[in-house]
């Protein structure tokens, strides 16, 4: 079935390529990779990488007129639903291919590739690209890269529930052909600046626990006291994976409009996309959220997350 996804790259000269709002590593690198392969493999098919929003290590959003995108065959990596694309438009394209690993998504595109057991939209990425169906096209070391940057962000460097025996081997196969070095991706993608370091000392402060949910709540005052602005404080929601004594941990923020973002996560025997998506969120088992929460709506889903971690 991926040799549907060959004949349209094939067929378009225009290609491109869109991920979800707020990019994480998984969304901006297997974008970056998949556009290095267009362009290695087919040097004059016309590549746009799409989307406003900025991810803090590297980012690409090139100028993409109405035009482009409605001649253009469009991907859409790691976005489960229509409304999380990065670019409304991007439906817009004469032809569309979801490429993701959510669960309970959205079949919005003309073909939606969805395997829940990757780890990464990257893992199922490459998957596609070493596929028997793209056999005479190269997987640069540069292809190889982005792929294995996406695996190594959305696992955590190989960390989180998801993470599977596929997941290594596609490691394994992406670390010798790109041939990368482990410890210098590690220091790429996970090292901060001192400043960042001691901006985490004051949020891991924030940390306060019922039953064994543990859980940040950080309004836009305290934000302002730790110099972070809400999406970048909510990336540290990492920190509190590292805590023993509770099942699951959320990290809420208070956006620009006054209400709350939350990310939840959990340990393996517990299931929170669930919570998540009665407050029209989602995501995965064990990592998922929802956005512009009402106070009363937080708290709400506090007490329920506090119940389910016992
Ligand atoms: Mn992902």
């Amino acid at each position: 079935m991926y040799k549907e996804i060959l004949d349209k790259i094939l067929e378009f000269d225009h290609i491109c390529i869109f991920r979800h709002q707020k990019p994480d590593g998984d969304a901006m690198f297997s974008a970056l990779a998949l556009n290095q392969f267009i362009s290695d493999n087919f040097p004059h098919k016309k590549t746009r990488i799409c989307g406003s929003d900025e991810y803090d290590i590297i980012s690409r959003n090139d100028k993409v007129s109405d035009r482009f995108i409605r001649d253009s065959l469009a991907f859409i990596l790691d976005t489960s639903t229509s409304a999380r694309i990065d670019d409304s438009r991007a439906l817009k394209a004469k032809y569309t291919i979801k490429i993701d690993h959510h669960p309970y998504g959205e079949d919005y595109a003309d073909q939606n590739h969805v395997k829940t057991k990757a780890a990464a939209a990257a893992e199922l990425l490459t998957e596609i690209l070493f596929s028997k169906y793209f056999k005479g096209y190269a997987v640069s070391p540069e292809t190889c890269r982005y792929l294995y940057y996406g695996i190594v962000t959305d696992t955590l460097n190989f960390k989180t529930t998801n993470t599977t025996a596929d997941t290594f081997k596609t490691a394994a196969k992406l670390i010798t052909k790109g041939d990368i070095q482990v410890s210098d991706s590690y220091e790429y993608l996970f090292t901060d600046d001192v400043s960042v370091f001691n901006k985490v000392s004051k949020i891991r402060n924030e940390l306060k626990l019922r039953e064994k949910f543990g859980f940040i709540l950080l309004d836009q005052k305290k934000l302002t006291k730790i110099e972070m602005d809400a999406s970048e404080a909510k990336n540290h929601i990492t920190e509190l994976g590292t805590i023993r004594n509770i099942n699951i941990w959320a990290f809420a923020v208070e956006n620009n409009e006054h209400l709350f973002d939350v990310s939840v996560r959990s340990k393996r025997n517990y299931t929170i996309n669930g919570f998540c998506r009665e407050y029209g969120g989602g995501g995965h088992t064990n990592a998922a959220g929802a956005k512009d929460l009402t106070k009363n709506q937080l708290n709400e889903l506090f007490d329920a997350l506090t119940n389910a971690s016992k």
